[in-house]
């Protein structure tokens, strides 16, 4: 099949694991990178909890909860009931299975392993073969300025107040002096393509962009870049992008998605129900791709990936 041709993927949560799941169905795995979003990472009763990472890890086991998109399969919840009981804080649940990966993180770490050391040992251990690398080993915290309460934490809004407030705008504490993670810079110079999944661009992918050094690069390879929009019809599949596109003064649609990429992106792919809105991508010199981006089983995950290989001409006719 294929020699060496690497695919880098820009990765947040939910989506962006659905899509590596895809593409590793069809792919040879160990080509694969994972560039993942840190900046939704904190500290919780003492321990690391690294959502993104872990919802992408999860996913690529086949050990993630499919009902929710995080956390584990099969989870129980006698730790958090037992929090519940003692009035400890149980508003962002931590499963007990899930509880085990967050304590082993927090040793590792404590005993001065980096985050990318770390992330590569539980990959190893649960098979992954694909590379999954945290955008930075430096923290960096996502903050949103939202009506009528100033600057929160990420997940004070995303789950504390299930983002149903408004947001004003955002900021990410530590980037200035993030470097990106070992081997990120080099994998997507290195990559053949560069796929941004369909992930949130404000609190996804936007931590990582802003990494000293991402954006260039995607500049610079802008014609193997490829980016997936993650509002279809207007609305996000999960979560707040929609919403957040008009908060901050975007239009609520793949336009607006296109408007945020276009010079980091040569290809935007919108769904079918938004075909109607290709030309309006277009305008924005983006090169639009209409194909269906819903992920509700593999082999739509599958699909939507060989598209995209397609389109930076990966394709498996195209590597003989
Ligand atoms: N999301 C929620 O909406 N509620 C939760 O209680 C919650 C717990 C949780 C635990 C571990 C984990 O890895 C993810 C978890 N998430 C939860 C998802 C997470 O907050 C978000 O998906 C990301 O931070 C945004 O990409």
């Amino acid at each position: 099949m294929s020699e060496d041709r690497q695919i880098t993927v820009i990765a947040g949560g939910v989506g962006a694991a659905k899509f590596l799941r895809g593409l590793l169905g069809i792919y040879p795995n160990e080509l694969v990178t994972a560039v993942v979003n840190v900046a939704d990472d904190f500290r919780l009763h003492g321990l690391a909890i690294s959502p993104d990472l872990d919802t992408v890890t999860y996913t690529l086991s086949e050990q993630v909860n499919p009902a929710t998109g995080w956390g584990r399969v099969g989870e129980t919840w006698r730790v958090r009931d037992e929090l519940e009981r003692l009035g400890g804080q149980t508003w962002f649940n931590l499963g007990d299975l899930d509880l085990a990966l967050h304590l082993y993180r927090t040793q590792r770490l404590d005993e001065g392993a980096t985050l990318t050391q770390v992330s590569l040992e539980i990959c190893t251990r649960l098979g992954i073969k694909a590379q999954v690398l945290p955008a930075s080993n430096q923290e960096i915290h996502t903050q949103l300025k939202v009506q009528g309460q100033g600057w929160i934490d990420f997940q004070d809004y995303f789950v504390a107040q299930q983002h149903n407030v408004a947001v004003e705008d955002l900021r990410f504490e530590g980037i200035a002096s993030a470097s990106p993670g070992p081997e990120v810079i080099s994998s997507l110079k290195e990559s053949d393509a560069i796929v941004i999944a369909p992930s949130n661009p404000f609190v996804s992918i936007k931590p990582i962009l802003e990494i000293s050094g991402i954006a260039a690069v995607l500049r610079e390879r802008r014609q193997e870049v490829v980016a997936i929009s993650p509002i279809v019809g207007g609305a996000a599949l999960k979560g707040p992008a929609s919403r957040m596109l008009e908060e901050l003064g975007f239009e609520r649609n793949s336009v607006g998605i296109a408007s945020l990429y276009k010079d980091i992106a040569r290809t935007l792919v919108i769904d079918e129900v938004d075909s109607d809105l290709s030309q309006r991508v277009e305008s924005e010199g983006m090169r639009a791709l209409v194909t269906n981006t819903i992920m509700d089983t593999p082999t739509r995950a599958a699909a939507l990936a060989s598209a995209v290989l397609a389109e930076v001409s990966l394709a498996e006719e195209d590597q003989q």
